[in-house]
């Protein structure tokens, strides 16, 4: 039988990069470049948060207004590896807030990471499920934003929601196992998207709060991006969600592991990247430069990448453990959009997995051909093992005989 060979690793390590943030020598001139333009954004409480006074905060409450005020990230080590405390039917797992959480994160890892070591197509879908629940809200709203109101709705339905049906269903399948246990969909859908997130490999372990409440009414309209857009529209559309230029451009690396499906319907399965399912920050420096054909960069992406307010916010990004961070921040803002219990929110995060800060390429040899345009019949294929024997047999020179 013909085996594939495994004769080229592609290895990256992210904790250098940790440890490197935000002051060392060689990251300067882009921290720089970058601080100077952070000065320039005005970071806005929301919520409840506007109106409390420090005197009246939780210590979550503290927390999140720190992060919202970019005076500490929104990573987390705190991690708790025993089992929960109990089956969800069982007294002592309805005594702890975070036990169910627990069974709901084992249920989202199997589903998110994928046998290649990369994050699956649900894991992807699950971060863009998260950006489109709570962005159908502005600062104008009187409603919508992170309240699950994406699922309990027929908004799922909207165009831009194309390409979500099937995280929708799974995510309404968990929720018909969970909401038992007290747990909203606006809470099932946020924590789905920081699970996710640190699956893929390289992806940041963001800090996760609990007790959204939900809406059974659909969000308000017009307020999602298209990939046709200007960067100005866009940076006025996150503006009104008092989403700042660095949190915007941190934000949009989630494309780093994206294969679009609607975008471009002729091309299904083409990444934006030539690494989806891992996140790293290959996404900005590819929007930038020439990539292998297979790669397909939104238009929306690259005139964020060169518009003059944000494409040194760009460049700086590409370093991981900024991004990381910047996403962190970023992320935790847009989770909590038209939430105005925050102050009340409970913490879970110890029941995310454990990040994972290396990853290992082992069928690069074969991604890189498939960026070149062959072997269309692993578009879909990319998330789980891409080393298949029965695809490339007799087709390529890196093979042996075993
Ligand atoms: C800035 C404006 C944005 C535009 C115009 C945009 C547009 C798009 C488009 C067109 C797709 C491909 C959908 C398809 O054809 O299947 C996509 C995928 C994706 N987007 Fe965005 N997006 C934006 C911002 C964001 C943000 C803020 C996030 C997350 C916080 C995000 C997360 C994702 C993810 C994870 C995918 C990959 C989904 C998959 O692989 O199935 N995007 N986006
Ligand atoms: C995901 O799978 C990889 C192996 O492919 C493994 O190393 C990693 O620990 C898994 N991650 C989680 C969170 O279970
Ligand atoms: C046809 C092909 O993909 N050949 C590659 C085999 O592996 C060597 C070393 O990894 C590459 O240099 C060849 O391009």
């Amino acid at each position: 039988m013909k085996l594939f060979t495994i004769c080229s690793y592609a290895a990256v390590s992210l904790a250098p990069l940790i440890n490197a943030y935000p002051g060392m020598a060689a990251n300067m001139g882009e921290f720089h470049a970058s601080a100077k333009e952070a000065r320039q954004d005005t970071k806005q409480l929301i919520g409840d948060l506007k109106t409390l006074k420090d005197s009246q905060l939780t210590s979550v409450g503290k927390d999140i207004k720190a992060i919202l005020l970019n005076q500490q990230n929104a990573l987390s080590t705190v991690i708790d590896t025993g089992a929960p405390a109990g089956t969800p039917d069982s007294a002592a797992c309805k005594a702890d807030l975070c036990c169910i959480w627990k069974w709901i994160s084992y249920d989202m890892t199997a589903r998110f990471n994928g046998s290649s070591g990369r994050c699956t197509k649900y894991a992807r879908a699950a971060v863009r499920l998260g950006f489109h629940d709570s962005g159908a809200w502005s600062t104008s709203s009187s409603f919508g934003g992170a309240d699950g109101s994406i699922l309990l709705t027929d908004e799922i339905n909207r165009g831009e929601n194309s390409g979500l049906e099937f995280i929708a269903e799974q995510m309404k399948a968990w929720y018909s196992k969970y909401n038992k246990y007290g747990v909203s969909m606006a809470d099932l859908i946020q924590m789905g998207a920081n699970v996710a997130t640190v699956v893929c490999p390289l992806g940041p372990r963001v800090r996760s709060f609990v007790g959204r409440k939900d809406n059974a009414k659909a969000g308000p309209t017009g307020l999602l991006p298209s990939p046709r857009d200007s960067a100005d529209s866009i940076i006025k559309l996150f503006a009104a969600k008092t989403i700042d230029p660095t949190d915007l451009v941190a934000l949009v690396g989630a494309h780093t592991t994206s294969q679009q499906h609607f975008f471009d319907t002729s091309r299904d399965g083409d990444p934006q990247d030539s690494t989806p399912g891992v996140w790293d920050v290959a996404f900005y420096g590819e929007t930038t430069t020439s990539t292998p054909p297979r790669i397909i960069k939104f238009p929306s992406d690259i005139a964020l990448s060169q518009d003059s307010r944000t494409s040194a916010l760009w460049q700086g990004m590409s370093v991981q453990g900024r991004w990381n961070s910047d996403w962190s921040k970023a992320y935790t803002r847009l989770s909590l959009l038209g939430v105005n219990n925050i102050n009340d929110l409970k913490e879970c995060t110890k029941v995310l997995p454990a990040a994972r800060t290396t990853f290992v390429n082992q069928d690069q040899v074969l991604l890189d051909r498939w960026l070149q345009g062959e072997f269309d019949q692993l578009n879909n294929m990319v998330d789980d093992a891409i080393m298949l024997t029965g695809v490339i047999s007799g087709r390529s020179a890196n093979e042996t005989e075993s």
